[in-house]
């Protein structure tokens, strides 16, 4: 009668086995190469441009009519022409210049980093669209 404590621990032993290959299975199987999505906007701020100049040439009129627009220096702005024709837009000052194609937007993004008065303008069409003061 001396074996009834050792199969007892055997039984143990053999029922922890068990409970760890179970246990196991879960992380064997969890182990894939599929990603877990990112976290969706957190703490991040928008990308976004802190000002959106959307610009209208058709017919050699500029809409909005041309006016001085005023931004911050250090802004972020985003400049979106539509123009009837083939052209080129050139931001004086920082010398930026955008191929436009017919009826096709196309947008630049400009950090401003110097104040002044700057003459936004089509080269072929010879229009101001705008002027962008920084200050
Ligand atoms: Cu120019």
């Amino acid at each position: 009668m001396t074996s009834s404590p050792h199969r007892q621990a055997f039984v143990r032993l053999a029922l922890v086995g068990a409970v760890v290959v179970a246990g196991m299975v879960p992380t064997v199987s969890g182990c894939s190469r599929d990603a877990p999505p990112p976290p969706a906007g957190t703490g991040s701020p928008s990308n976004g441009p802190d000002r959106h100049i959307a610009v209208v040439v058709a017919e050699g009129e500029v809409t909005p009519p041309t006016s001085r627009i005023e931004v911050a220096n250090g802004a972020l702005v985003r400049i979106t022409i539509t123009s009837d024709v083939d052209d080129s837009l050139h931001v004086h000052g920082y010398d930026r210049m955008l191929a436009l194609a017919a009826g096709v937007p196309a947008s630049l993004d400009l950090r401003t980093d110097r104040s002044g008065l700057f003459d936004v303008e089509t080269h072929s069409a010879h229009l101001v669209l705008f002027q962008l003061e920084v200050r």
